[in-house]
């Protein structure tokens, strides 16, 4: 099997009840870009990228298609079911831009699961459940806004939540948390995600205050060395998100001991590939992660679906995907979130397959 023809697309993605604001981003509408790999022998496989705005991480939408035009040409002939070789090859084509070829990654784990006719979990090691966790992240609120949405996502079902905070005085973040914790209590995992955006001084504040409140802080600085900085000082659990950017650095940041587990992304990683090898890491030292992405359609809902159900329970912190935020899907069925978890989608590949009546002209067509 031979990689024949890639195309791309643009495809906007309006937030409903727009903006999802965090402590670096205010977002009303996202640009993601689908990729389209046909073979030799018929098969059609899908990926997608899309970087939840500019100031997330150092990615951007604009770039993703920039980098994909790249490789394009000299991916063409390519096996995409050799995972570690098409990733060398898309290494010798283009430095970096990982997040870009996490869609063609993804676009192979499509094809390689039909081609096979198996599911891409399977592909990644296999299921432990078809009912896959998933948990709600509330945007940068007042107290009682977030305290009340909270209460709201807890009786329908979520298991875990994702407070936003950061980006304006820690007082009103604090104030939050404690509102949502006397909001949920105990029965729900909660998560504070600063996004980058509290300073070492917000984060010793935080944590002497609400020593009593059981949350894990994500990503609450901007740079893993702050939050070495204060690591020892801080009575809560640290995940880091946005800083674990590369599997080198998952390596330095699990050997180091600066966290106790990941928020990562698909597409931040480079993909399903390197998404294993971290699966795989994390379990070796017993640390728990998610399995998402910063925001995509049902492409990239699918893939973090069947990456999240081959994660080992006591591990798994759930699936977060961008549907609650989204009007419309591209697929006909497409990935919803049902009682907090979502429903591994049926194989072969993906098990999503996009309405193309539905997506725009491509953009790019290499043959
Ligand atoms: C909650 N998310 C998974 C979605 C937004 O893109 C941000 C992200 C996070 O955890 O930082
Ligand atoms: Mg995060």
């Amino acid at each position: 099997m031979k990689i024949a023809e890639i195309h791309i697309y643009a495809v906007p993605l309006p937030v409903v009840n727009g903006p999802y604001t965090m402590a670096n981003a205010e977002v009303y509408a996202l640009d993601s870009t689908l990729v389209k790999v046909v073979t030799d022998t018929g098969l059609t496989g899908w990926g997608e990228t899309c970087p939840v705005g500019p100031t997330y991480q150092p990615h951007h939408a604009l770039g993703a298609r920039a980098a994909l035009q790249q490789m394009a040409s000299g991916l063409i002939g390519k096996d995409p079911s050799l995972f570690t070789q098409l990733h060398r090859t898309m290494n010798s084509l283009l430095n970096g831009h990982a997040y870009a070829k996490a869609a063609i990654d993804i676009a192979a784990h499509d094809l390689t699961g039909k081609h096979y006719g198996v599911g891409v979990c399977d592909l990644l090691g296999g299921a432990v459940t078809n009912n896959v966790p998933s948990y709600y992240a509330t945007g940068v609120g007042q107290p009682d806004d977030i305290a009340r949405i909270a209460a709201e996502k807890k009786l329908q079902g979520f298991p875990r939540l994702q407070i936003k905070v950061g980006g304006r005085p820690v007082d009103l973040d604090i104030e939050t948390v404690r509102k949502v914790w006397e909001a949920t209590g105990p029965d729900i995992r909660l998560a504070v995600d600063a996004n980058r955006g509290w300073s070492t001084r917000d984060v010793l504040r935080f944590t002497r205050e609400c020593t009593d409140i059981p949350v894990i802080l994500e990503q609450p600085c901007n740079t893993i060395d702050e939050i070495a900085a204060i690591r020892s000082q801080c009575r809560h659990a640290i995940y880091l998100d946005e800083s674990a950017d590369s599997l080198n650095t998952v390596v330095q940041s699990v050997s180091s001991g600066v966290c106790d587990g990941f928020g990562m992304k698909v597409t931040r990683i480079g993909g399903l590939a390197p998404f294993k090898t971290f699966r795989d890491i994390c379990e070796a030292r017993s640390l728990h992660h998610t399995c998402d992405d910063a925001w995509g359609g049902d492409i990239i809902a699918a893939a973090c679906t069947h990456m999240g159900s081959t994660v080992d329970s006591r591990l798994m912190e759930g699936v977060w995907i961008a549907a609650p935020y989204i009007e419309s899907h591209y697929d006909p069925v497409g990935i919803h979130i049902q009682q907090g978890h979502i429903q591994l989608p049926e194989g072969p590949g993906l098990g999503v397959e996009p309405e193309e009546s539905l997506l725009p002209a491509p953009e790019l067509s290499v043959t």
